[in-house]
C-alpha cells in the first residue's frame, strides 16, 4: 500500500492542521480515502503505541495524534458514508465501559454506515446495561462491541451475558473488535465473530446478517 508520507509524519507528531492539509490535498488529487487511513493513518497510530510503549511518548503525544488522526478523518468519512440503499440491519455499536480509545470504532462505524446498515454509535466508555437496554429500544440485529485495552475487553462478556439474561440472544449478534481481541477470545465469551479491521467488520457483519 502506498503512503502519503506528509500525512503519516503529521499524525505521527500530532500536527492537526498539516494532518487536515495533507488530507485534503490528497483528496483533491483523487487519492483513495480508504488508502489514506490503511496505508498512512493506521501506520502512524502504530507508531504512536510504539513510541509511547519505549516511552518516548507520553499521553500528551497520544492525544494529539488522535486529534490529528480524528481531524483529517472527519473529511474522509461523508466519502465513506455516502449511501442511498435500504437499510442492510441495524447495529448498535461503541467501546465498552472503561475504555475511551474511539477512533477504531468510529472508522468501523462509519463503514457500516457506507455499507448500507442503520448504525446507532453510544460513542466510548459505554456500560453493558446501555447497551442491552438500546439493542432492546431499537431492535438491533447486531451490536458491536470495540475495546483497546486488555483491562476492559473482559466488560464485553457482560454484554453477551446482559443479551443473553434480557432474552435477546437468539435475535441479537455479538461482533467484537480491537487491537488484544482475537477469534479465540470472541469464542470464549460467546460472541458470534470478531474482525481485526473496518474492512473485515463489514464482511462479517454483512454474513452473520445475511445482507
Ligand atoms: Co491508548 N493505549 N491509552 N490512548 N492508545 C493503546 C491502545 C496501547 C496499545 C498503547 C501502547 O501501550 N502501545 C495501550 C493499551 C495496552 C493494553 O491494554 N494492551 C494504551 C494505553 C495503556 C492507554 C492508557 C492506559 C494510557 C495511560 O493513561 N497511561 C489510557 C487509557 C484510557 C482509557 O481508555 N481509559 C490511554 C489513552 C489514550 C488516549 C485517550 C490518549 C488516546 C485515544 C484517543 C481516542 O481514541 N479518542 C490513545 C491512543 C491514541 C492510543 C493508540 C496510540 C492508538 C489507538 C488508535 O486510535 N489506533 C494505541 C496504540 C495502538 O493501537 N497502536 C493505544 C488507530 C485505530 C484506527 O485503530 O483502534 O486498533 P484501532 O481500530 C482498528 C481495529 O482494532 C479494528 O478496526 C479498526 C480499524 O482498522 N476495530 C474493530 C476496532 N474496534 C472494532 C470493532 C469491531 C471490529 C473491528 O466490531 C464491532
Amino acid at each position: 500500500m502506498t503512503q502519503n508520507r506528509g500525512l503519516y509524519e503529521a499524525v505521527l507528531r500530532g500536527d492537526k492542521n498539516s494532518a487536515v492539509d495533507q488530507t485534503r490535498a490528497a483528496l483533491d488529487a483523487s487519492v483513495d480515502p480508504q488508502s489514506l487511513i490503511d496505508g498512512s493513518m493506521i501506520p502512524a497510530m502504530d507508531e504512536v503505541g510504539r513510541l509511547f510503549e519505549e516511552e518516548e511518548y507520553f499521553v500528551p503525544e497520544l492525544l494529539l495524534a488522535a486529534r490529528a488522526m480524528k481531524s483529517a478523518l472527519e473529511l474522509i468519512r461523508p466519502l465513506l458514508t455516502e449511501t442511498g440503499a435500504p437499510s442492510k440491519g441495524r447495529i448498535v455499536i461503541g467501546t465498552v465501559q472503561g475504555d475511551l480509545h474511539d477512533i477504531g470504532k468510529n472508522l468501523v462505524s462509519a463503514m457500516f454506515e457506507g455499507a448500507g446498515f442503520d448504525v446507532i454509535d453510544l460513542g466510548s466508555d459505554v456500560p453493558a446495561e446501555r447497551f442491552v437496554e438500546v439493542a432492546k429500544e431499537r431492535d438491533a440485529d447486531l451490536v458491536g462491541l470495540s475495546a483497546l485495552l486488555t483491562v476492559t475487553m473482559q466488560s464485553m462478556k457482560s454484554v453477551v451475558d446482559g443479551l443473553e439474561a434480557a432474552g435477546l440472544r437468539d435475535r441479537v449478534k455479538v461482533l467484537v473488535g480491537g487491537a488484544p481481541l482475537s477469534t479465540s477470545y470472541a469464542d470464549e465469551i460467546k460472541a458470534d465473530a470478531y474482525a481485526d479491521n473496518a474492512t473485515a467488520a463489514v464482511r462479517a457483519a454483512s454474513e452473520l446478517l445475511g445482507a
